[in-house]
């Protein structure tokens, strides 16, 4: 048996698969939230944080891994599990002193792992991905190399807010004194990932791309960057690697304390996104997921190191090999819920036979889906801009859900244009990826079959095919089996729709660049 872990913003999750039997044996979850309320972080992270720091306390994440695995213990002989592997919430990072892996290796059963951690952190709190208190350090390291494009050209990203690289930075400006002490920085991941091996073990290449410290070329920590970033941090870094290498046996703690065989090994932890993409079945070229939560993503698998020319997208790598590509879109579910309210509906009317009731006006009429800020693209929009029949612009409600919808799809469309990805088949998860006409528009503006899925932890089940596939297993025939297509879940895009929306996009584009150049 495999075990996946997924430690993400409001929970830890634990996955288990057997490939012989094509069973997911446990679906398992501790909330933060409800299951740690000490910690005081409702949603995952400590509320009230100054100049947009959004950190979370390390020591809650320590606590779930043992309420977790206590928990499971009694419902699986975990000493079954061969392989262990998992993700992590991307870009947060960890900061350690040079007693971290002394103190791993030294860990008992009769303590806690948080007890015994804790002297060795550096920094009480771990920033996160919703962090945004870094806009000065993304300016630096942007004007040490030179401008974005480099920046971009080797990291994947231009230098962004919430990744680790200008965190870092940051740290080592506002604390030197603690940053030198500092031996060890850790993604969420690899901590996650070192914990259970008892050793500071690697950062994978599906994660570490999200640091703006990694070179896409030859995968290695990018010396530019790395001096762009703080003093002597080369040094504090794990050397990067792929996500299925096996570290090695699982620490003597979690053998003891919850019944794992000494001949468990450990692979690495990815990131969230990159293990979903696994988990999703969606690691071949071709396959694209869109992810319809609070904010929608795009993401598909590469074969190369392609950049985003406008820089809004970044490049990860890919767990299972080459690299992948995650857009996101800011104004997802926030602008279908804006227009929803303002015209005083519910979801009903943004299902199949509401949006039949409109089949005519079809790419006809034009919005900019944005009642808020946008990463992509990224401009500072307030709200909807619409061009079309008078009727819609003076407010039909069921012509305005149309334009919505065809605007956020056409925009993503356009978005990702930089990736040439023809979509052969597009993998829909998140809230509104179960309304059945939300999802029949992204099939007809995409001209590519929809599918959804069974799996709900898309990101925990790929990590347990990342360690299936640590131990040998192929991992391409093991998602044939657990990444399946639910039942009646297919939709067809409408061929009739094809040049539609074909002669809708260059509208769209310049309805847009005017937008943004005004
Ligand atoms: P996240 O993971 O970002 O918290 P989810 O993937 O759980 O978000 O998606 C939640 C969103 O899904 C809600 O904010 C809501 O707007 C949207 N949603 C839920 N049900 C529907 C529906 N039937 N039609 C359209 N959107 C829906
Ligand atoms: C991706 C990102 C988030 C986190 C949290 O760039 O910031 O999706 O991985 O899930």
């Amino acid at each position: 048996m495999f075990l996946g872990f997924d430690s993400s913003t409001q929970s830890l999750t634990a996955v288990i698969i057997n490939p012989q039997t094509g069973e997911i044996i446990l679906q398992e979850s501790v909330h933060f939230g409800n299951d740690l309320p000490q910690y005081k972080s409702p949603s995952g992270f400590i509320p009230g944080g100054k100049d947009g720091e959004v950190h979370s306390d390390p020591l809650m994440w320590l606590d779930a891994l043992d309420l977790l695995l206590g928990r499971i213990k009694d419902q699986v002989d975990l000493s079954k599990i061969r392989m262990i592997a998992g993700s992590g919430q991307q870009h947060g990072s960890v900061y350690l002193d040079d007693s971290f892996e002394g103190r791993l290796a030294g860990l008992v059963i009769s303590k806690s792992l948080s007890e015994q951690l804790k002297p060795a952190f550096t920094r009480a709190t771990a920033p996160i991905w919703m962090d945004t208190s870094t806009g000065e350090q993304c300016a630096e390291i942007t004007a040490a190399l030179g401008g974005s494009d480099e920046v971009c050209a080797r990291s994947g990203s231009i230098a962004i807010e919430r990744f680790t690289g200008p965190q870092i930075r940051r740290f080592s400006k506002l604390d030197p004194e603690a940053y030198a002490r500092t031996a060890h920085i850790h993604l969420v991941s690899s901590f996650m990932a070192s914990v259970l091996a008892g050793k500071s073990v690697s950062i994978d290449y599906g994660d570490g791309a999200g640091m703006n410290l990694l070179n896409l070329e030859g995968l290695g920590w990018d010396t530019d960057l790395l001096e762009a970033t703080a003093p002597d941090l080369d040094s504090k870094l794990s050397s990067p690697g792929a996500a299925t290498t096996p570290q090695g046996p699982i620490a003597g703690y979690f053998v003891e304390k919850y019944g794992f065989s000494t001949d468990c090994q450990c692979a690495l932890f990815t990131g969230d996104n990159p293990a979903s993409l696994v988990g999703m079945g969606a690691t071949d070229p071709g396959n694209i997921v869109i992810s319809l939560g609070t904010s929608d993503t795009f993401f598909a698998s590469m074969p190369g190191p392609k950049t985003d020319p406008n820089g809004y997208g970044h490049v990860f790598g890919n767990p299972i090999g080459g690299f992948m590509s995650l857009i996101c879109f800011r104004n997802g579910s926030l602008a279908r819920e804006a227009l929803r309210d303002v015209h005083g509906l519910d979801w009903s009317a943004f299902e199949a036979p509401a949006l039949d009731a409109t089949a005519d006006a079809a790419g006809k009429n034009l919005m900019l889906p944005f009642y808020g800020p946008e990463i992509t693209p990224r401009f500072d929009f307030s709200q909807p801009v619409l061009q079309g029949s008078e009727k819609f612009e003076t407010g039909d409600a069921a012509l305005q859900v149309r334009a919505l919808l065809e605007g956020q799809f056409m925009n993503m469309r356009l978005g990702s244009q930089w990736m040439e990805v023809q979509a052969e088949r597009i993998r829909l998860t998140g809230g509104a990826s179960k309304n059945n006409g939300i999802a029949q528009l992204v099939a007809d503006v995409f001209q590519a079959p929809v599918e959804r899925l069974d799996v709900s932890n898309s990101a925990a089940l790929g990590a347990a095919l990342i360690a299936a596939g640590a131990a040998g297993h192929d991992v391409s025939e093991l998602q044939k089996t657990f990444c399946q297509a639910s039942a009646g879940s297919q939709l067809q895009p409408n061929p009739a729709l094809d040049q539609v929306y074909e002669n809708s996009m260059p509208a769209f584009k310049d309805l847009l660049a005017g937008a943004m150049g005004a």
